[in-house]
C-alpha cells in the first residue's frame, strides 16, 4: 500500500489534530455516537496512545471500546473527478470507521494501514467522521493477550481462598502476554488523500545485479527491476512512464510500460553507514487525469551464503539493539522528532541497526533509516504466541494477513533487510507441541519468501529454552537467539553465564546457519553503583557485554549482536518491573547508562563489513 502523497497529481489533507473522545463499553460501544455529536467528550491528541494524554479518567486501565470523532470538509473543487481515499496509518488493535453514520468497514490488528476508498461517501460541507477503536487482546490477536486473571510476571497465589475471592472483584484488564504496555488508540496519522480515477495503485523495485566488490564511494552497472500496479476504469500499462532521479534529481535513465528492467551505466550502492537513495518519477497518462507516484528506493542486495548475511556480496555485522515505539506522553504514539533524536543515538552509539521488537514501526522511521543508512530487520506483532496457538486457524490467517500487508508496506525501503515472522513463540516444549509450531511456521515462512519481490531472509527470533527440542528456529535463514545468561538465569554470575554460552553455541555451529543474539541484556537502573558490579548496578550492565561480547567475537559465524534495548520502555505494573523494563542502555528519556559509552567505544572498533572476515 503506497503512502499518501502531494504533487501534480493528488493531494493529501491530514486529519491529525485534536479530536473528540471517550471510553466506551467492554463489548460495544453505543450505536446512537456514530452519527450525532459524541456527548462529554474529552479532547485526545492524534497521532498518539490516548492512555497518558488525561489525568482526570485512568487511560492506562481502559478496556474494550473508545470512540474518536471529528469533522472535515474539502474543497469541491480540489475533489472534482477525483477519487478520495481515507487512510489510517494504524489504530490498534481493531477499529470500526463510519463516515456521516454510515459503515464504512472494520480493520483487525493494530500496526499497520488500512484505507477505504470514500469518493461516494463524502458531502459537501462538514462530514462527520467516527471511529470506534478496541485495545483487547487474546488468544486469537496479534499480540496474544492472556484470557482471565493470568498476570505476565509474578505469582497467581491459585488456590489462597482469600486471594480467590479477591480476584472475582478484579476489573477486566487487557493481560498482555508480552513485557511492553499495551498503548493503543489512534497511534499513527490518519489521512484523506486523492488520486485520479485511473490510478498508479503499487509500485515494486528490485536490485537484479550489481557490480560486485565496490567501495562504498565507487560506482558500476546495475540493473533494476521495476512493477507498477495500476487500478481504475481505464487504466492503460503502455501509459506508464518511468524516470530514475540520482540524488541530484538528474533523469540517469527512463523506462515505458508496467513492468520492466532498468540498467543504470554508473549505479551508487545503497550501503549501510552509506545511503544512496534514487527516486523513481512513475506516471500513468498526461495531462488531465494522468496520475503520478514518486518512490525512492536503493540499489542493494541482500543474501545469505554459507554462515554469512551478504550486503551487496560483503559480509555485514549487525551492532545494534531491538527498540520500542515508547516515548513519554505520546506511548506509542508516531513522534517523528522522537524519531529523529532516535537515529541520531544510533549514530552516535556507532551502532548500524535495529529490530522493530514487536510490531512494524510507523512508516517515518523506515524512510529516515533509508536515507541515514541504518538496517532494520522488520518484525511482524506475533509476540507471546504459545503451543496452544499452533492449531488455531483463524490465528493463522490473521498472522498470514500480517506478514502479507507488512511485505506489501515496507518492500522497497533498502533499509530493510530481513523479516521476523514473530518474536519467541513458545516451541521447544518437544514431541506434538514442537511439531505443530514446525506445521504452523513452515508455511509462514515460504509466504515472506513469495511475498517479497526481493527475497530477503527470514527468521524467527526465538525464546531462551531448550533450543535441542526447537525444531522451528534451524529451519530459518538466520538463526536469531534471544538470550539472558547471567539475567534470568545463573543470575549475577557472569563467569556461569558465560560457560554456559558457549556451551548452547557449540550446538548451534554444528547446525551451520548464521547466528546472531537479537536480544541479551541486563535491567539496570541509572544511578545505582558498586565496585563489584551486582545487578540492576550500571557497572553489572556493562561487565555483561563486555564478558558475553568476548565470546561471540570468538565465532566467525556469529554475524550479530543487537542487545535489549535502546531504550528503558513502560511495561505493565508488576513485581518484576520498576516503572517497566530498565534493560535500556539508554534511559527512557534518552541518556545514556554507563554500558552506552563501553558499546559506542567497541562498535567504533567493528566495521560493518568484513569484522570477522
Ligand atoms: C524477552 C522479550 C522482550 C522482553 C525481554 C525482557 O522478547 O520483549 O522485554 O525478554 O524480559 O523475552 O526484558
Amino acid at each position: 500500500m503506497l503512502y499518501p502523497q502531494s504533487n501534480d497529481a493528488r493531494l493529501v489533507f491530514s486529519l491529525d489534530g485534536v479530536w473528540d473522545f471517550r471510553t466506551a463499553g467492554e463489548e460495544d460501544y453505543p450505536s446512537e455516537w456514530i452519527g450525532e455529536a459524541l456527548p462529554d467528550a474529552i479532547p485526545m491528541a492524534v497521532p498518539g496512545s490516548y492512555n497518558d494524554q488525561n489525568d482526570l479518567v485512568d487511560l492506562y486501565e481502559t478496556y474494550g471500546w473508545v470512540v474518536y470523532q471529528r469533522t472535515f470538509s474539502l474543497p469541491a473543487r480540489a475533489i472534482a473527478g477525483q477519487r478520495v481515499v481515507l487512510r489510517f496509518d494504524a489504530a490498534t488493535h481493531a477499529a470500526d470507521v463510519y463516515l456521516n453514520g454510515e459503515k464504512l468497514g472494520s480493520h483487525k490488528g493494530g500496526f499497520l494501514p488500512f484505507e477505504f476508498d470514500v469518493t461516494d461517501a463524502l458531502k459537501a460541507g462538514d462530514n462527520l467522521l467516527t471511529v470506534a477503536v478496541d485495545n483487547r487482546i487474546n488468544q486469537s490477536t496479534l499480540p496474544i493477550g492472556n484470557e482471565g486473571n493470568v498476570a505476565f510476571f509474578g505469582s497467581d497465589n491459585a488456590g489462597i481462598p482469600s486471594v480467590e475471592a479477591g480476584k472475582r472483584y478484579a476489573k477486566p484488564q487487557n493481560r498482555p502476554n508480552f513485557d511492553f504496555f499495551n498503548f493503543a488508540g489512534l497511534n499513527r496519522h490518519v489521512e484523506l488523500y486523492t488520486t485520479p480515477l485511473n490510478h498508479i495503485a503499487d509500485v515494486a523495485f528490485v536490485t537484479k545485479s550489481v557490480t560486485e566488490g565496490l567501495g562504498e564511494s565507487e560506482t558500476g552497472p546495475a540493473v533494476v527491476g521495476y512493477d507498477v500496479t495500476l487500478a481504475g476504469p481505464d487504466a492503460d500499462p503502455a501509459a506508464v512512464r518511468v524516470e530514475i532521479l540520482d540524488e541530484f534529481g538528474n533523469v540517469v535513465a527512463t523506462a515505458s510500460g508496467a513492468q520492466g528492467e532498468i540498467a543504470l551505466e554508473d549505479a551508487h550502492l545503497w550501503n549501510p553507514g552509506a545511503a544512496y537513495l534514487y527516486a523513481a518519477h512513475v506516471t500513468l497518462g498526461e495531462g488531465d487525469g494522468a496520475d503520478e507516484y514518486e518512490q525512492t528506493f536503493g540499489i542493494r542486495t541482500v543474501e545469505v551464503k554459507d554462515q554469512q548475511f551478504l550486503i551487496n556480496g560483503k559480509p555485514f555485522y549487525f551492532k545494534g539493539f531491538g527498540k520500542h515505539e515508547d516515548s513519554y506522553f505520546h506511548g506509542r504514539g508516531t513522534d517523528q522528532l522522537l524519531n529523529v533524536k532516535d537515529v541520531s543515538l544510533i549514530h552516535w552509539l556507532n551502532a548500524n541497526s535495529f529490530r522493530t521488537s514487536h510490531y512494524p514501526y510507523a512508516e517515518n522511521m523506515y524512510d529516515l533509516c533509508d536515507r541515514e543508512g541504518i538496517v532494520i530487520i522488520d518484525e511482524t506483532p506475533a509476540v507471546g504466541m504459545s503451543w496452544p496457538q499452533y492449531t488455531n486457524k483463524p490465528l493463522f490467517e490473521h498472522h498470514e494477513q500480517v506478514i502479507k500487508d507488512m511485505i506489501s508496506r515496507d518492500k522497497n525501503h533498502p533499509s530493510v533487510v530481513m523479516w521476523s515472522l514473530a518474536n519467541e513463540p513458545w516451541y521447544d516444549q518437544g514431541g506434538e507441541k514442537s511439531e505443530n509450531a514446525l506445521k504452523y511456521f513452515t508455511p509462514l515462512y515460504e509466504l515472506a519468501h513469495a511475498e517479497d519481490p526481493q527475497n530477503r531472509p527470514v527468521t524467527i527470533v526465538c525464546c531462551q529454552n531448550d533450543y535441542t527440542k526447537d525444531l522451528v528456529t534451524r529451519t530459518m535463514d538466520v538463526v536469531c537467539l534471544n538470550r539472558y545468561y547471567g539475567w534470568y538465569n545463573l543470575s549475577g554470575d557472569l563467569d556461569a553465564a558465560c560457560y554456559a554460552l558457549n556451551v548452547e553455541l557449540d550446538w548451534w555451529e554444528k547446525i551451520g546457519k548464521p547466528v546472531m543474539f537479537t536480544e541479551y541484556g541486563a535491567d539496570t537502573m541509572e544511578g545505582v553503583h558498586g565496585t563489584h558490579g551486582k545487578m540492576w548496578s550500571e557497572e553489572y550492565q556493562r561487565d555483561y557485554f563486555a564478558r558475553i561480547d568476548a565470546e561471540i567475537d570468538k565465532r566467525p559465524w556469529f554475524i550479530g549482536e543487537q542487545l535489549w534495548n535502546f531504550a528503558d520502555f513502560v511495561t505493565i505494573q508488576g513485581t518484576m518491573r520498576v516503572e517497566g523494563n530498565r534493560k535500556g542502555i539508554l534511559t527512557r528519556d534518552r541518556q545514556p547508562k554507563m554500558a552506552a559509552h563501553f558499546l559506542r567505544d567497541r562498535w567504533a572498533a567493528i566495521p560493518n563489513f568484513g569484522y570477522k572476515a
